[in-house]
């Protein structure tokens, strides 16, 4: 591949970084209180502004997403079998195993590529405990559904949202959905801490459980009482997270702009499907996700990201592989490509384009010619 030396790389997506001066004097005030970790002053006050803003009741914070889920699964004491979709980042399915939990890989549903909630019931057994689904680039579980499901067979909800930060669903803040909702505040997402994640919770009685999950197993007495890890979110990644919650606002109006954009240039183009579904006020403006149909557009979605690559352009083909495909996880029964259609063929057909409020109008024009060149070439020669 030749790559082009004179045009700059354009990325997946770059952190929402606050201005330095901004961190520096708040970094100040934590090396006098001397109290750098260990739910210090920027850490509670973080705690409650996203309580604030999720309109959430229950919150806890984690040192980063995934140590939340399996925190958080932890505490909901879940044994045997967990129902979850095979198209998901590794860390979903390995928040299971941690928790010593066999999962169980349902398909998606081809328009969201969310959990197909009309195949979940044939998957339950008196093993199952609970439905991990997760609400893929935004584009929310059918949160109604799984609720009624999980009622029926009185099982557990809980989501990965680690893409969902901010979103809403029929008006109601994603994060007061099911038992659980996590979400994820690494350098990628929206809402950054740099590393870092977040739990939101129906029962306020699970708060001192994660606490002590989060804190070696510790309760206030200073006995273990449960095996408990170190998921703590220090001062400097809290700093962090109060000054970058002021931008989210006018970082959500740029990507809603860039949506636009893009949604303006690619919606005629044959063979282009555009994944990321939520509108307005209620996505969580995380990434904006196509989906190549070969047939049509006449180039598979892998040679497309490939013509971009030689631009300096790195789309990326999240999730690539399927996690049922992973070799640790392709001999469980409901790994079988068979049972998973519509995953096994998303997972060659999807890609998540540059997507972040930096990002110029004349670049993503630029990838959007890239994208209909690409297409117009191949229909041209076919005819
Ligand atoms: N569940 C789901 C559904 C998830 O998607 C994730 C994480 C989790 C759970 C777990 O949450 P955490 O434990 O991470 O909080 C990235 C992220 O590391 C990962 O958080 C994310 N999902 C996943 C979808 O994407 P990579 O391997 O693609 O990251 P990387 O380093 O290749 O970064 C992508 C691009 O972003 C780079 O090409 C450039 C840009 N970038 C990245 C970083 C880290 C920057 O410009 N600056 C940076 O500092 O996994």
């Amino acid at each position: 591949m030749t790559l082009q030396k004179n045009s700059k790389s354009i990325y997946v997506t770059r952190p929402l970084l606050p201005s330095l001066s901004k961190i520096t004097k708040r970094l100040e005030a934590v090396w006098k209180s001397g109290q750098v970790t260990n739910n210090g002053d920027a850490h509670k006050q973080l705690k409650e502004q996203l309580k604030q803003y999720l309109e959430v009741e229950n919150l806890s914070l984690f040192a980063n997403g995934t140590m939340a889920l399996i925190a958080g699964i932890k505490s909901l004491n879940l044994t045997g079998e967990v129902i979850t979709t095979p198209f998901t980042f590794p860390a979903t399915v390995e928040a299971l195993e941690w928790n010593g939990l066999t999962p169980v890989f349902c398909d998606i549903e081809p328009r969201s590529l969310t959990i197909d909630v009309s195949k979940i019931e044939a998957l339950i057994t008196d093993k199952t405990s609970a439905i991990l689904a997760v609400h893929v680039f935004g584009n929310p579980c059918d949160v109604e559904a799984l609720d009624r499901i999980a009622k029926k067979h009185n099982v557990k909800v809980i989501y990965d949202g680690a893409h969902a930060f901010g979103m809403y669903v029929n008006g109601k803040p994603i994060g007061q959905y099911g038992d659980m909702t996590m979400f994820s505040f690494h350098a990628t997402k929206l809402f950054q801490t740099i590393e870092g994640g977040a739990l939101t919770y129906r029962s306020q009685s699970t708060e001192e459980t994660l606490s002590q999950i989060k804190n070696f197993g510790l309760n206030d007495d200073g006995e273990v009482v449960l095996n408990g890890l170190n998921g703590k979110l220090n001062e400097m990644q809290a700093v962090v997270g109060i000054e970058t919650l002021l931008l989210v606002p006018e970082e959500r109006k740029k990507r809603q702009q860039i949506k636009e954009w893009y949604e303006q240039q690619l919606l005629s183009v044959p063979g282009i499907r555009i994944l990321t579904l939520a509108e307005e006020s209620y996505s969580s403006y995380q990434y904006f996700a196509i989906e190549i149909d070969e047939n049509i557009y006449g180039m598979s979605r892998d040679a497309l990201l490939e013509e971009l690559a030689k631009e300096n352009i790195f789309a990326r083909k999240y999730f690539y592989p399927l996690c049922s495909s992973f070799r640790w996880y392709r001999d469980l029964l409901s790994a079988k490509t068979e049972q998973l259609p519509y995953a096994n063929a998303a997972v060659k057909r999807v890609l998540v384009l540059p997507f972040y409020g930096d990002l110029a109008q004349e670049d993503i024009f630029r990838i959007c010619n890239i994208l209909k060149e690409s297409c117009h070439a191949q229909v041209g020669e076919r005819l």
